[in-house]
């Protein structure tokens, strides 16, 4: 693991400096009414080398953060749209979106590298950034920081003040156990197309899976669809169903993204159902096949996906909040954040 890793880290970290100054790909998916690509250029330009520069300390430290903050985007923009309703903290109101199942296994990191984030841009540029948009920003930045494309994306979200019920998340996030048809029935009740959802899946390429996300494929008995070496290793990682072992997603690459993840389904070599059956189902095999041999165009179909995904349900213009703390909707913490910005800028943490 170490060096190698590390090594690969260093080319990223260096050719990331490169594309500071380089454009990102633009989608051709429509901007959203209210949302922008240079929302923020005149209020606060410097934001994306803020996030770039702090995601660059984190994830040298630990490559594996990225997974967690693209993830969380996903579950933001899936569950009532990306409002940063998934940052919420439960409070007198109720249980919030995070602690729905499927949130159990959502990093508590990625939730504070939000917040040290937001802090850094409040320094600079006052209340004016949603957590919404720093969500998306955070995983974009992830995603060039492993390896993977740059690429534009609108901004101007807004922050809901209010979360979702664990019933409406859990009808929104599909469980690792959804094959294709149920996949399809899901994103294309949000306008996904099935290159969509493959290009999406394609997420896999980096971070992990806990034991009870797939020894339903181990246990009673084995998954036809899986190559057998690869079961017989994963049956070592989990001995039973319910151990707390978490393994790679992407057996060949698991910190880079790239299109490795689409030539490990061609093996058989998919950890979920629902990528496995990505490769079985009709509807998604010769898309799966066109991923794992032309990586750019695995790039473009990604970049068109989370541009889509990034841009569901959102709150713009005077809807939702800027919240002070991403963890709260204002009203419920404001005091101690007004006094913070208060001291350290002089802004009011108002508007
Ligand atoms: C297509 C339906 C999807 C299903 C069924 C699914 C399911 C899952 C499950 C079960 C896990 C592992 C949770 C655990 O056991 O710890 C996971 C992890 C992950 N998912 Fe998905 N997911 C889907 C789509 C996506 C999308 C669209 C993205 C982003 C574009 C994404 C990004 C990730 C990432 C990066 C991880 C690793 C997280 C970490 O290492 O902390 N997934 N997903
Ligand atoms: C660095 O990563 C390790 C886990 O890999 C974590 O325990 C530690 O807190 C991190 N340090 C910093 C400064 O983030
Ligand atoms: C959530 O769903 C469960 C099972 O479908 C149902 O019994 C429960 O009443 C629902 N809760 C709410 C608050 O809608
Ligand atoms: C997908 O899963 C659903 C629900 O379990 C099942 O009814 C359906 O037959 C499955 N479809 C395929 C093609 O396996
Ligand atoms: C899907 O697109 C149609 C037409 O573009 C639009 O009317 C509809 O609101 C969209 N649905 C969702 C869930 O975004
Ligand atoms: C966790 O997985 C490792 C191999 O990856 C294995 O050696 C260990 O026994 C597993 N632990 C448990 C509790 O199953
Ligand atoms: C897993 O299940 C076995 C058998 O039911 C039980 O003995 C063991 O304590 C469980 N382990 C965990 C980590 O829950
Ligand atoms: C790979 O996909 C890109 C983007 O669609 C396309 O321009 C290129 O011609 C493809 N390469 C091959 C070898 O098919
Ligand atoms: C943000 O809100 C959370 C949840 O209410 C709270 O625990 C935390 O202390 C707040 N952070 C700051 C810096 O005020
Ligand atoms: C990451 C996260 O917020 N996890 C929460 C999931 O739900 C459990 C149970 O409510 C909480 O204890 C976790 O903090």
């Amino acid at each position: 693991m170490g060096s190698s890793n590390n090594f690969v880290l260093f080319l990223v970290i260096v050719s990331s400096f490169l594309v500071v100054i380089s454009e990102g790909q633009q989608s051709s998916v429509p901007v959203v009414p209210g949302l922008s690509y240079t929302f923020y250029s005149t209020s606060c330009p410097n934001l994306e080398s803020i996030v770039r520069i702090h995601l660059l300390q984190v994830l040298e430290n630990d490559t594996t953060q990225a997974a967690g903050l693209l993830r969380l985007h996903f579950h933001d923009c899936f569950v009532q749209g990306c409002d940063a309703s998934v940052l919420l903290d439960g409070s007198t109101s109720g249980p919030s979106e995070k602690s729905a199942i499927p949130n159990l296994t959502l990093r508590q990191a990625a939730f504070k590298i939000i917040n040290d984030i937001q802090a850094l841009i409040q320094n600079q540029c006052g209340q004016v950034v949603s957590c919404a948009d720093i969500t998306a920003l955070a995983a974009r930045e992830s995603i060039l920081l492993s390896g993977g494309p740059y690429y534009n994306i609108p901004l101007g979200r807004r922050d809901s003040q209010n979360f979702a019920t664990s019933n409406v998340t859990l009808a929104n996030l599909p469980p690792p156990t959804f094959n294709t048809t149920q996949n399809l029935n899901l994103f294309t009740s949000k306008n996904f197309t099935a290159t969509d959802l493959v290009a999406l899946s394609g997420g896999h390429t980096i971070g992990i899976g806990h034991c009870t996300s797939f020894t339903n494929r181990l246990y009673p008995q084995q998954d036809p669809n899986m190559d057998k070496t690869f079961a017989n290793n994963l049956k070592l990682t989990c001995p039973a169903s319910n151990t707390t072992n978490t393994t790679n997603l992407d057996l060949r690459t698991p910190n880079i993204f790239d299109n490795k993840y689409f030539v490990d389904l061609m093996n058989r070599q998919g950890l979920f159902t629902s990528d496995q059956d990505l490769y079985t189902d009709s509807r998604t095999k010769s898309i799966v096949q066109s991923f794992a041999v032309n990586q750019t165009l695995f790039f473009e179909k990604f970049i068109d996906g989370m541009v889509k995904m990034g841009q569901l349900g959102v709150l713009t213009g005077s809807q939702g909040e800027i919240r002070a703390n991403c963890s709260a909707r204002n009203g419920n913490s404001m005091g101690s954040w007004s006094i913070v910005g208060d001291e350290q800028q002089g802004r009011l943490a108002q508007y």
